[in-house]
């Protein structure tokens, strides 16, 4: 009799912890029982925080507080696609490039006919009962006639937007290698430290407007706010403060393999790669060290700024029933491959710094290596949130490994850049399938020997299995590349109108 009361006793404790666990997906969200989500996306970083250990020089105290203390740290999470527009597209509308046709930084998902009538995560909460608020960039921007200022950088994806301002003040002194080779795209591959003062300048401003929302109540609703920081995005200018803490003679530089890009080859034999502009000016004019230093100096100011709203989170009322989710929208080279920048589909382009608080679930101070998506957040989110789920979601939700992080968790995940080029990933290996850029070459790392991924096993027949399971993870469908907004964001949108869908 003992035994069975005991036993009655037992089950007892699972099932109410059972349902302790699932509360969040079962209950209708309200300010007093569900979740509210703080989503923070932060332009370009990589993993060089302190934290995450991708840079041990990287001065990142906020981020390291906030791990140490809330947060669970996803080793293995990778971004849909390794370039701003695309990788959030994907992670808002849920949807995945290959279902939607946005490939590139150009193409708005508002234009796109798979994707303009999908309901965004922000939209998708603030339909169901919670306040939506924005401050800095969500969304990629783009040139758009029919909104306030002509720029489309998501606003309607929000019950209430704030459009990110601040000002870095005078520049005080500048690095900037030789501009001339970089005119085919891409941001000014230039840094330099600004006069401030850092309380005006953007991220800053932001942080604080967060900080301040804290202080607030949302009618009585749950909230949804998504805080958008620009750095570590080029150029690197940042006040003064934040070169200061790296001296410049102590730096090192990111290791790099001079031939690294000789074994990735087209079937011809041919190399697909070469070193590009960036790296060449930084290579030529010895300046690895200053291009390093100054990508740890915006990272230690959005580490400040991000400071600002983690004080205030930890203080509020809100501090024991906010989810945070904070992610990099992609990874970023200094040298790696011989590339500075995003774009490729190697480790370094699509692996993203990944943390997150769900109070009462993720242990803190924790690190899991399931791997993961940025377009898994939103089917997670809806789980975490008592949601109903998104039949159009691509994304799986990891609501469950968050509770239980060293549980098995076996989903290759995949990472697209433009039409036809695709990585997958097991956590282990990466094989790497470039159907339209080089007519079907193929890449393939084992990261439990090779880390850095230098050498190309695709061609050793030993590995064929691996290949071959891995494939299976490669899409088959690749919806056309959707419209292209001739203007890359801002310029002369005035005189745009956006063209319909057909
Ligand atoms: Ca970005
Ligand atoms: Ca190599």
């Amino acid at each position: 009799m003992k035994d069975c009361r005991f036993y009655i006793f037992l089950w007892l404790i699972l099932v109410g912890s059972q349902l302790s666990l699932t509360r969040a997906a079962t209950d209708e969200p309200t300010n007093s029982q569900g979740y509210n989500v703080l989503f923070i996306a932060i332009d370009d970083l990589n993993d060089w925080v302190g934290c995450l250990g991708g840079n041990p020089q990287a001065i990142t105290p906020n981020f390291d507080r906030f791990a140490k203390h809330h947060a669970m740290i996803m080793n293995k999470a990778y971004c849909p696609s390794t370039v701003c527009g695309p990788t959030r597209s994907a992670l808002l509308t849920g949807k995945h490039a290959t279902n939607t046709g946005v490939y590139g930084n150009r193409q708005n998902l508002k234009d796109a006919p798979k994707a303009n009538e999908l309901e965004t995560l922000p939209e998708y909460f603030g339909n169901r009962g919670y306040y939506t608020l924005s401050r800095g960039k969500i969304f990629h921007k783009h040139g758009d006639p029919n909104s306030p200022g002509g720029v489309d950088e998501g606003q309607w994806a929000f019950q209430e937007f704030v459009k990110a301002r601040g000002s870095n003040g005078a520049t005080l002194w500048e690095e900037k290698p030789a501009l001339a080779g970089l005119k085919s795209g891409g941001s000014p591959f230039s840094w330099a430290a600004v006069k401030g003062p850092t309380e005006k300048t953007k991220d800053y401003s932001t942080c604080v407007w967060a900080a301040n929302q804290f202080e607030r109540d949302f009618d009585g609703k749950p909230f949804f706010m998504a805080v958008g920081i620009s750095k570590p995005h080029l150029p690197w200018n940042v006040p003064q403060e934040f070169f200061d803490l790296y001296s410049l003679n102590e730096i090192e530089a990111a290791p790099f393999q001079r031939n690294d890009l000789d074994d990735i080859v087209r079937k011809d034999g041919k190399p697909i790669f070469k070193p590009t502009s960036r790296f060449l000016l930084a290579d030529g004019n010895d300046m690895h060290r200053q291009a390093n230093r100054a990508y740890l100096a915006c990272v230690s100011y959005a580490d400040h700024c991000l400071g600002v709203l983690f004080d205030s989170l930890e203080k509020s009322q809100y501090a024991d029933n906010t989810i945070v989710m904070i992610w990099g929208d992609h990874g970023w080279h200094l040298s790696e491959k011989l590339h500075y920048g995003k774009t490729g589909l190697w480790e370094e382009s699509a692996r993203v710094p990944f943390l997150v608080n769900v109070p009462g679930v993720t242990p803190p101070n924790t690190q899991c290596d399931g791997v993961i998506n940025l377009i898994d957040m939103y089917p997670t989110l809806l789980d975490l949130c008592g949601l109903p789920p998104n039949s159009n979601n691509d994304g799986r939700s990891f609501a469950q490994l968050l509770e239980n992080p060293s549980m098995e968790w076996n989903f290759p995940t995949l990472t697209t850049y433009q039409f036809k080029n695709h990585s997958v990933t097991d956590g282990r290996y990466r094989y790497t399938w470039y159907g339209g850029r080089a007519d079907g070459a193929e890449e393939l790392y084992d990261h439990d020997t090779d880390p850095l991924e230098h050498l190309n096993l695709a061609s050793n027949p030993k590995y064929k299995e691996v290949i071959a399971r891995l494939q299976q993870h490669v899409p088959t469908h690749h919806e056309p590349n959707s419209p292209s907004n001739p203007h890359n964001a801002l310029k002369n949108s005035k005189n745009q109108k956006r063209p319909k869908p057909k």
